[in-house]
């Protein structure tokens, strides 16, 4: 197919080698935090919440819901007075992102409601003007600098409640006008958050859909030209800006725009091929949808540790983050069913983060049991079913350079018997090797078989 001449194309290159870019390739595992006015709400108005096929939590200013008063926009605009969340402490949360084994944290600044999460210059609606008063953008880049954890902005373009912000194309001159104004000012927060918090690695776009946005590709490329010079090594994700025909992610000739594919949004490639080799991270929730705080979980399916697991280890098998979204209530707190999951993972990821970070997708055929990751010259399973023989088998291409050659288990020191069990089947391109898991061996858990990739004898 005929390539189209492109003006707005891609900035940076494709599959950028810079040290920012391969910190991010090693991350694994993210923690999302939803954090705003809608936390007070929490998904309900008068007791009644949002159910099946209801809006998420922090969409709630649209969603209304039954009991929603006749001028509820403005009743919810005004939430952010009654902003003040006593039990805050960022450290806290940094802490247990930490324990649970999160590399890097996404930070809502900004969510489609508009209200501003740092005392920003341009705009009045914002955290300096609640009764909390302080900059909780700071607070969390502080504690989060200060655990080692690498902090990406969430940053929503479309604001609900600016009367300059239009969804449309601006057609009429005063619309233009309109439109130029909220495009300077989206530049102005953008370079002023860069300005507050020169640590932070990049930011997570978001609400880049409509018309007025899209319409904008000479200026939203010569924005990231600009964001990018003003902070080297700078990250931003697909979901950033379009070309000049529109297209969205990637440009019209298929090419990534930004350093990574940002469309894994509750959802999970099902193969390897889907991802076309680009560097990817997928966002997830706990319950079905809702990223803001749900005061009320019933009813709803949780996803449990395992859930999670699974998760995770489907997307590092793919060289992609899996980042968990976390929803702090009003207060400062976690919801205790997230407490819980952080406390579980972190368990495990004390046992078995090695095969979660800095691993690498390997061409093997698909397990049974699990999902392979590698590092180096490791190659580890994790085993989410477990066969009824306790013999786990691999099964690795007949042409393959390596092979393993020998099998432990992560977290027990004892050697595994790995044995070739070739059946020697017609047409077979493959040739197996067992590793037999102990009789005794209990695992209430996932368990990561790790092997030493060689030669064949
Ligand atoms: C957006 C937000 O609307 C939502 O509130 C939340 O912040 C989430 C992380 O991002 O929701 C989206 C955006 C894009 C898709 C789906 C939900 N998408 O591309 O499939």
């Amino acid at each position: 197919t005929e390539k189209k001449e492109i003006k707005y194309g891609p900035i940076t290159p494709a599959h950028r080698t810079d040290e920012a870019m391969e910190r991010f390739r090693d991350y694994g595992l993210g923690q999302f935090i939803h954090w705003g006015i809608y936390a007070i709400p929490g998904n309900e108005w008068e007791g009644v919440s949002a159910r099946n096929g209801a809006a998420a939590s922090e969409w709630i200013r649209s969603w209304r819901g039954p009991r929603a008063p006749k001028d509820w926009t403005k009743t919810y605009d005004n939430l952010y007075k009654q902003f003040d969340p006593k039990d805050f402490d960022a450290k806290r949360w940094a802490k247990q992102a930490k324990d649970m084994g999160a590399k890097y944290v996404i930070f809502t600044t900004k969510h489609h409601d508009g209200f501003a999460m740092w005392p920003t210059k341009y705009s009045d609606y914002n955290i300096r003007h609640t009764p909390y008063k302080k900059d909780i953008v700071k607070e969390i880049v502080d504690a989060y600098d200060a655990e080692g954890i690498d902090v990406y902005l969430y940053f929503s373009i479309l604001e609900w409640n600016n009367p300059d912000y239009m969804s449309s194309e601006p057609k009429t001159e005063e619309e233009k006008r309109k439109s130029a104004r909220f495009l300077a000012y989206t530049r102005n927060q953008l370079l002023e958050l860069l300005e507050n918090y020169p640590s932070i690695k990049g930011f997570w776009f978001d609400g880049t859909w409509d018309r007025s946005w899209v319409q904008a590709a000479e200026f939203t490329y010569n924005l990231e030209k600009e964001l990018r010079a003003q902070h080297p090594g700078l990250i931003i994700g697909s979901r950033f800006r379009n070309d000049e025909y529109g297209k969205r992610h990637f440009d019209s000739n298929g090419n990534l725009l930004g350093d990574y594919e940002q469309g894994w949004e509750r959802k999970l490639p099902q193969d390897y091929s889907w991802l076309n080799g680009n560097d990817w991270d997928a966002v997830m929730t706990i319950p079905p949808n809702g990223w803001g705080y749900m005061k009320d979980w019933s009813g709803l399916y949780i996803k449990d540790t395992n859930d999670l697991l699974d998760m995770l280890m489907h997307c590092v098998s793919m060289n992609g983050n899996f980042v968990l979204n976390f929803g702090p209530d009003g207060q400062g707190n976690m919801h205790p069913g997230e407490d819980r999951l952080a406390k579980e993972i972190g368990e495990w990821m004390t046992v078995n983060s090695e095969a979660v970070y800095g691993v690498r997708y390997i061409d093997l055929p698909l397990s049974k049991y699990g999902y392979y990751t590698k590092k180096e010259s490791k190659l580890y399973l994790t085993v989410f079913n477990r066969p009824v023989n306790n013999r786990i088998r691999i099964a690795i291409q007949k042409d393959a350079e390596a092979v393993p050659v020998d099998a432990k288990l992560l977290g027990d020191a004892a050697v595994l018997t790995l044995t070739h069990a070739d059946m020697g089947l017609d047409r077979d391109k493959n040739t197996y090797y067992d590793v037999q898991l102990p009789a005794d061996f209990k695992a209430d858990k996932p368990f990561v078989i790790k092997m030493t990739l060689g030669t064949a004898k």
